[in-house]
């Protein structure tokens, strides 16, 4: 017999999922934030968690219980959006969800289970971040981030972070390719699939690192080709986007969401990592590449797109925001899925349009704090200008 507690957390769980979402009062003219995330480790079907026979399970325990659901991946198909969730138990492995909506800011519901990926490498043991690229080849390719025990260091934690990769058509069935190789690069994290062949070729955006959690003398964001997706070897990495002193990528500098194909460039939200006292800070910013040759940089906003802001700040692991998925909808219309925190998942939107004014429009980062005050005082002036001759109201 099920637990008649189980129709009470049932009741709970169907009233935050049919939550409907609104525009939460922030306003910077770029983006628009949400007063709720879209996935939270609420969001996970009670029967993923409770042991829901009374004989079992008499207290109604929690017998596998989820800490938190982040960086997703994202894609429209046949006008929903998808998204494919790294959800963690409480064990501290991840895995990966389906979790579809008819709308793009609300009503975010996993399937009945968990994605089953082909278990093809016996030495991972963890796997999270999932890029979705919706391919020209037709396919739908899931790059994530495949984590192994590093057996050659003495220390406890020392880890090796590779690029799977699989494929699929449907979200259900997914083929296990072989694990990106990167002849001149021990270690990838946040490698994304560009979705259109480029000279004929397969190419990735990499994030070249030396070790497991520092980059190293990893540059920035890479960028190479491959000719057999099933056994993909990059043999050279072109660094694109640079980690520069100073700025908001000094520490690192990834591949956040696919780029989306705007019409005057590839537009790029990618994250970018500082060092502060209290730890690592992430935040989003972003930059645009020719639409022909998508690896030359043709406009570099300065500074942050979108930071960590008020609930969002506190987490497992406080101070970041993250994101490895956005939807352009044929009508321009942007949705920027982002984690906060690596605890929960959020929506911001905004269109093609806006982001293509603020990436050719925003001042480059001018580097020294000299030139950062007379950038703003050129603004200032031209506003009092306009303040002098049209007044305040
Ligand atoms: O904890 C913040 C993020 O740290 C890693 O990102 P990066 O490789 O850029 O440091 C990833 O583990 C990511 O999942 C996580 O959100």
């Amino acid at each position: 017999m099920i637990h008649n507690r189980y129709y009470a957390e049932l009741d709970k769980y169907e009233r935050l999922v049919q939550r409907k979402n609104q525009k939460s009062d922030f306003y910077n003219g770029i983006f628009d934030r949400y007063e709720y995330p879209v996935l939270t480790r609420e969001h996970i079907p009670p029967h993923w968690k409770y042991d829901l026979d009374a004989d079992t399970n008499p207290y109604f325990m929690e017998r596998l219980g989820v800490n938190a659901v982040m960086n997703s991946g994202a894609i429209e198909l046949d006008g929903k959006i998808f998204l494919v969730a790294r959800v963690e138990g409480n064990d501290r492995k991840s895995f990966f969800a389906v979790a579809e909506s008819d709308e793009a800011t609300s009503g975010f519901r996993f399937w009945d289970e968990p994605a089953v990926l082909p278990d093809t490498c016996p030495e991972e043991t963890n796997v999270y971040d999932m890029r979705l690229t919706k391919h020209e080849d037709g396919y739908i390719y899931g790059v994530f981030c495949s984590e192994s025990k590093d057996t050659t260091d003495a220390d406890l934690s020392a880890a090796v972070a590779q690029a799977g990769i699989v494929r699929t058509k449907d979200l259900k069935n997914w083929e296990r390719l072989a694990n990106l190789k990167t002849l001149r690069s021990p270690q990838q994290r946040n490698v994304a699939l560009h979705p259109e062949f480029v000279d004929g070729k397969y190419a990735f955006y990499t994030r070249p690192m030396d070790g497991f959690i520092e980059t190293g003398s990893g540059g920035g964001i890479g960028f190479g080709f491959c000719s057999d997706i099933t056994h993909a070897v990059i043999d050279e990495e072109k660094i694109i986007s640079r980690r520069v002193y100073h700025t908001l990528t000094e520490a690192k500098n990834g591949a956040g969401a696919v780029p989306i194909k705007g019409k005057k460039c590839w537009i790029h939200i990618a994250h970018g990592v500082r060092n502060t006292a209290a730890g690592l800070r992430y935040v989003l910013y972003v930059f645009g590449t020719d639409l022909k040759e998508p690896s030359r940089v043709v406009a570099e906003p300065s500074g942050v797109f979108l930071v960590p802001l008020g609930r969002e700040r506190v987490g497992d692991v406080s101070n970041v925001v993250f994101t490895n998925g956005a939807v352009a909808r044929e009508n321009g219309d942007v949705y920027i899925y982002y984690a906060s925190s690596d605890t929960r998942m959020h929506v911001a939107s905004t269109t093609v349009d806006k982001l293509e004014d603020y990436l050719f429009h925003t001042p480059k980062d001018a580097l020294r704090s000299a030139d950062c005050v007379k950038q703003r005082r050129a603004l200032i002036g031209h506003n009092l200008e306009l303040i002098k001759k049209y007044g305040t109201v």
